[in-house]
């Protein structure tokens, strides 16, 4: 599509947080949109400026007629009036071809839903996002946080609410923006047909940490997302070094199992992410920071240096513990 080609020029296309750079069928659909009210909205702009300028050139000062007679000939006044009314004509019918292409887009869209075979449940949460991939045995549930791998090619519905303000979950390279709200359910279909990493962000404003509010849409071959299941519903096993020992006794020793799951231990607390698998995350707090042992230390050290006013008190203690801590969270893949 010609549309397409120009907006290829536009700075953040082939970005992986872009909506000019679809990935999927919805994504596309919402791109074809916006490039049809682009080149309506640019044309009828320059349009009005070659008008302006004509006009301007037209009646530039002409010194001998000078000042401009105050009342205009009729015939030129009716000129005038049928030029308007014209103008407001094709205006009305422009926006009309523009609403109903909307429409039409928010139809197609919509119509897949209830057909997916994947289903994803997304909770918002200040400023976190919960993803949880429902199972038969609920033991073999898979619960992670901030990252939501889907396999290409495939419908997977999203069925989104938060735990408590609004959120809007937008990954513009594969959908438009739907809102999670308290109290209500609201499901969706999404679908990649590309492998890739897209980066999400919370788009309603959602308190002081809502700009730290990313995810990563992880779209994969389906034998590879297969894997991925099934290495996040089982059990990790227990540390098997002293040192992973220590840092899962300094985990339950502290108050991280007010907060945090970790399945196969006691703690079972749902407020924050669910670490079961934490090591197997890119990034830790919502995007904010890569997962690796120097940030994942001060992360946990004081999480309000970093994302100040989180859910998350800061955890003072002596560095040794804080280094097993570190390298028993980063084992659980
Ligand atoms: C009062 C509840 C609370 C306590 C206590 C707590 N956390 Fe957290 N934790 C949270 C919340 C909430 C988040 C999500 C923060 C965000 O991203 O906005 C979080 C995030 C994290 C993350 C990042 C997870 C991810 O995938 O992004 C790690 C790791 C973590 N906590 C480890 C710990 C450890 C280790 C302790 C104990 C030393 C601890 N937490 C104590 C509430 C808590
Ligand atoms: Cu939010």
């Amino acid at each position: 599509m010609i549309a397409l080609a120009i907006l290829i020029a536009v700075p953040g296309f082939g970005s992986n947080q872009s909506s000019l750079n679809p990935v999927g069928p919805m994504a596309q659909r919402i791109e074809h949109t916006l490039a049809l009210i682009f080149f309506i909205t640019g044309a009828v702009y320059l349009l009005t400026m070659i008008a302006v300028g004509i006009s301007v050139w037209r009646n530039r000062l002409v010194r001998d007629d000078f000042p401009p007679p105050l009342q205009t000939p009729p015939e030129q006044d009716r000129k005038a009036v049928t030029a308007v009314a014209g103008a407001m004509g094709v205006s009305v019918l422009l926006l009309f071809i523009m609403m109903v292409a909307s429409f039409i887009t928010s139809h197609a869209i919509g119509k897949e839903n209830g057909r997916a075979p994947f289903e994803v449940d997304v909770y918002g949460h200040q400023w976190w996002w919960e993803v949880q991939y429902p199972q038969p045995e609920a033991d073999k549930m898979v619960v992670t946080a901030n990252e939501i791998h889907i396999p290409i090619g495939s419908l997977v519905r999203i069925h989104g609410t938060s735990t408590d303000v609004i959120h809007s979950f937008w990954a513009p390279n594969i959908h438009g923006k739907r809102d999670l709200l308290p109290g209500y359910e609201n499901d969706f279909v999404i679908q990649a047909d590309q492998p890739g990493r897209w980066r999400g962000q919370c788009a309603e404003f959602c308190g002081p940490q809502h700009a730290h509010m990313s995810f990563l849409m992880i779209a994969e071959p389906m034998d590879k997302f297969h894997s991925w299941m099934e290495a996040q519903a089982g059990t990790p096993p227990p540390p098997s070094t002293p040192q992973t020992q220590h840092g899962q006794q300094v985990f339950l020793s502290h108050a991280c199992i007010m907060c945090h799951t970790i399945r196969g231990t006691v703690a079972g607390s749902r407020v924050g992410p669910d670490l079961t698998h934490v090591g197997s995350r890119d990034t830790i707090a919502s995007g904010t920071l890569p997962n690796d042992p120097s940030h994942l230390a001060k992360w946990v050290l004081n999480a309000q240096q970093i994302k100040p006013g989180v859910r998350m008190p800061p955890n003072p203690m002596p560095q040794q513990e804080l280094n097993d801590l570190v390298a028993y969270l980063e084992s659980l893949r």
